[in-house]
């Protein structure tokens, strides 16, 4: 029989990678699509055009909306991946981010329980190792402590504990993927990496002077957002409900993402000074390629995630290394050069 899904998030880079993942499958797919005064469906208009999937006007903040669209939808299977999902900014937009981050997943639980569709409905919750937080343990496991260290993680953070809360206080099928850090040539471009692959591109293509980051000794454990949706569909496959680390088991500095993704584009990068005056060169012209700017450091940063996928590997049969960082890089990098090209020509043919 077929069965339904709704993906809250859809628009997002997880969103329209699980769409595509679970059309495949043979799943009647559904997403809550909020309302933009600009078109923000560029990651899934394919599968608009194709009349592949339902789009449901909601949002995470109302409460009403999400009763109305699951009692139609009568899912299956839930996939809630909306959030204000950016840790930086949730500095900046602390209570919308736990209005919808921490707020939006009861919303979700509670539409279901109303609903009477504990029985039926299976929900997935995007819990993050921005719980770990302030580590006190590497690599991070399920049994790991928890130190949020942004109003974006202290608000995963409720969504984490309320999930199991209604798993245990009302028998419901609901999930945590408990996901380390996944690109692709879709992660939003404010994202380092993406921020990153773009401007390598860029560079390469004399479109942008200089790259300005952060903090680049920060170490995270970056997989590719592809392989991931698969996890996601896997833990909602299980007999049991649970809890699941998925991460790749390897961790890198911003700054050595930054030289892969320069070299992907024939630059070397060496590096010069410290802290805040660290600065990259280009090895053969010596043009300054990276420097560091203060504003896109974090009031608290989280600087040594490394996730350890041994739960996810022997219980979901998962392989956390079916794309390796180095092609992660290079995927991401190559796309984004092309982006270059394709602007390159289109300024040199529009004289703009
Ligand atoms: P994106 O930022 O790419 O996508 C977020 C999605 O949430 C978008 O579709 C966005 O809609 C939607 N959204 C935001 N606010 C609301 C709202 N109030 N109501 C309804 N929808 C809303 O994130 P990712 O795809 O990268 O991540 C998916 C989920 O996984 C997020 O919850 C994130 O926090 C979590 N996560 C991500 C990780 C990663 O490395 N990517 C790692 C661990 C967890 P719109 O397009 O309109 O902005
Ligand atoms: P993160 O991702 O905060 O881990 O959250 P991000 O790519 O924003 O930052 C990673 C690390 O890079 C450092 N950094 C910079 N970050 C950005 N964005 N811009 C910069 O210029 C820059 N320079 C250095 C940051 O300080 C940080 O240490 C992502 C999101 O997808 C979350 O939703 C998700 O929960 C976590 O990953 C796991």
């Amino acid at each position: 029989m077929t069965k339904t899904a709704l993906i809250t998030g859809i628009t997002g880079q997880d969103g329209s990678y699980l769409a595509e993942f679970l059309l495949a499958k043979g799943y009647e797919v559904h997403g809550i699509h909020r309302r933009s005064s600009i078109s923000n469906t560029g990651r899934i208009d394919h599968l608009i055009e194709s009349n592949s999937i339902t789009l449901h006007d909601g949002d995470l903040s109302d409460s009403s909306g999400l009763i109305r669209i699951i009692g139609e939808v009568q899912p299956d299977e839930i996939y809630n991946l909306a959030a204000q999902s950016h840790v930086q900014v949730s500095f900046d937009v602390p209570e919308y981010s736990g209005d919808v981050d921490a707020l939006g997943v009861l919303r979700i639980l509670e539409a279901v329980r109303i609903l009477k569709l504990e029985g039926k409905t299976r929900v997935y919750q995007a819990s993050t190792s921005e719980l770990y937080g302030k580590v006190e343990e590497v690599p991070q496991r399920e049994t790991t402590p928890f130190h949020p260290y942004s109003p974006y993680a202290v608000a995963k953070q409720y969504g984490f504990w309320i999930v199991k809360e209604y798993r245990d206080a009302y028998n419901m099928f609901a999930v945590n993927g408990i996901l380390f850090n996944h690109e692709s040539e879709r992660r939003g471009e404010n994202f380092v990496t993406r921020k990153i692959t773009l401007a390598a591109g860029k560079i390469a293509e004399g479109l942008q002077d200089h790259l300005e980051l952060g903090n680049m000794d920060s170490l995270r454990d970056w997989g590719y957002a592809k392989d991931y949706v698969e996890c996601m569909w896997l833990i909602m496959q299980q007999d049991t409900p649970d809890d699941f680390v998925i991460a790749t088991g390897e961790q890198h500095t911003v700054r050595d993402f930054t030289e892969k993704a320069f070299a992907a584009n024939g630059m070397t990068v060496r590096w010069e000074g410290q802290g805040v005056d660290e600065k990259g060169y280009d090895a053969e012209s010596g043009k300054l390629l990276v420097s560091v700017n203060p504003q896109w450091f974090r009031p608290t940063d989280v600087d040594n995630l490394w996730g350890d996928p041994t739960k996810a590997k022997t219980v979901l049969g998962w392989n956390p290394q079916s794309t390796s960082y180095e092609e992660l890089v290079n995927i991401m990098a190559k796309h984004d050069r092309e982006l270059a090209k394709r602007e390159a020509a289109y300024r040199a043919i529009s004289g703009k």
